[in-house]
């Protein structure tokens, strides 16, 4: 059920948000998801097979390590969420190794959106988006293609990412490292009170369910986001339409129980600025204007097809290579540099190392290491 069809959930959401700019116990980053408590977990595995360009990203810094999941939207760069490249009490990353199948790649560069600082990193305003890019190409899955129609809301969508399971009656509770995708019906995130540019999804208790209701019918695989999922891709039509964010409740307890609700960042709302990321890290690396492609949906359930091939799933993230650290890129209005907009009058060159200090002296608690050879 949405929302917008129950005026006290509404309230009860508004009430949510407001007590929540900053951290919140109800409403908290995803970090797999939970799934119906009348279906095998097996489903929902077999399902995630179908989309090999989302991986494992594990991340650490001096003091700590965290694990999220991220999209290949190209062959050596990958969308995740913003919040996935710091830990919120120990600073940024500074290693990371996104899993594809059995294959680790280091994370060589990282754009975080610029609005998620400005923001004060408010999750409900669909900016909570970072890319990444990899020391070298990925050659074991195909890269996601971006959903870029707006005729999102109400199709089927199906989130895939790795992290936290359980069922709608348990919440979430073990953390297995595995691969999950399951459907839901997406919304925009205006019915749940949260930004346009955020798509939404509630758990519906197939129980309980209304079934004249069209917001309210379960999927075969209904689900929800839960903690590990953060950064991972939400499809539709088998494009890439989202990157997973945060949970929310108003029941209380953000546990991806019946009733909480999922979302994530539009990719819609950020082609630019998705190209234009890719191709300014590549420019940094030496690397070729990245091909990113994108197309509108084709279908009115949003199953479509998907053209993405297998790829086995590995069980062991520990694994960083010390040769490799990450440096932050700043985002200096990454959409103007999308290869698909008219030409900008001053060539793009490789940005001056004062942009990577500005972000420095913005957060002078971010070490940079390079490895001494
Ligand atoms: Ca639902
Ligand atoms: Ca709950």
């Amino acid at each position: 059920m949405y929302a917008t069809k129950n005026p006290s959930l509404l309230s009860a959401t508004l009430i949510a948000i407001a007590t929540t700019i900053g951290v919140s116990s109800s409403l908290m980053p995803a970090k797999a998801g939970t799934i119906r408590s009348d279906r095998s977990d097996w489903e929902y595995r077999s399902l995630a097979n179908n989309f090999s360009s989302v991986g494992y990203l594990s991340a650490r810094n001096n003091s700590s390590g965290w694990g999220c999941s991220g999209t290949l939207i190209a062959q050596r760069f990958v969308l995740t969420a913003a919040h996935c490249v710091e830990n919120s009490s120990t600073g940024w990353m500074n290693q990371g190794t996104f899993w594809l199948g059995n294959q680790g790649y280091s994370v060589n560069l990282v754009g975080a959106n610029t609005d998620w600082f400005n923001s004060g990193r408010d999750l409900g305003s669909g900016v909570d988006l970072a890319i990444l890019s990899l020391s070298q190409n990925v050659w074991n899955a195909n890269p996601a293609m971006l959903y870029d129609g707006r005729d999102e809301d109400l199709k089927m969508g199906t989130y895939v990412g790795y992290g936290a399971t359980g069922n709608g009656d348990t919440g979430y509770y073990y953390y297995d490292y595995n691969k999950r995708a399951g459907q839901n019906t997406i919304g925009i995130g205006t019915r749940l009170g949260w930004s346009d540019r955020t798509l939404v999804s509630d758990f519906d208790d197939p129980r309980t369910a209304q079934w004249n209701e069209p917001l309210s019918q379960p999927r075969n695989l209904e689900y929800q986001l839960a903690p590990g999922d953060s950064g991972g891709g939400l499809f539709i039509d088998g494009r890439l339409a989202g990157v997973h964010s945060f949970i929310s409740s108003t029941d209380g307890n953000t546990n991806s129980s019946y009733r909480d609700s999922s979302a994530s960042v539009r990719v819609s709302s950020w082609t630019s600025w998705i190209r234009g990321a890719a191709n300014y890290l590549a420019q940094w690396t030496g690397q070729p204007t990245p091909p990113i492609a994108s197309s509108g949906g084709t279908t009115s359930n949003g199953e479509g097809w998907n053209r993405q091939a297998e790829a086995p799933l590995a069980p062991q993230y520990d694994w960083f290579d010390d040769q490799v650290f990450v440096n932050f890129i700043t985002d200096v209005d990454f959409a103007q540099h999308d290869p698909g907009k008219p030409v900008d009058p001053t060539p793009a060159t490789t940005p001056e190392p004062s942009a990577l200090l500005g972000l420095m002296a913005l957060f002078g608690w971010m070490k940079l290491r390079k490895r001494e050879r």
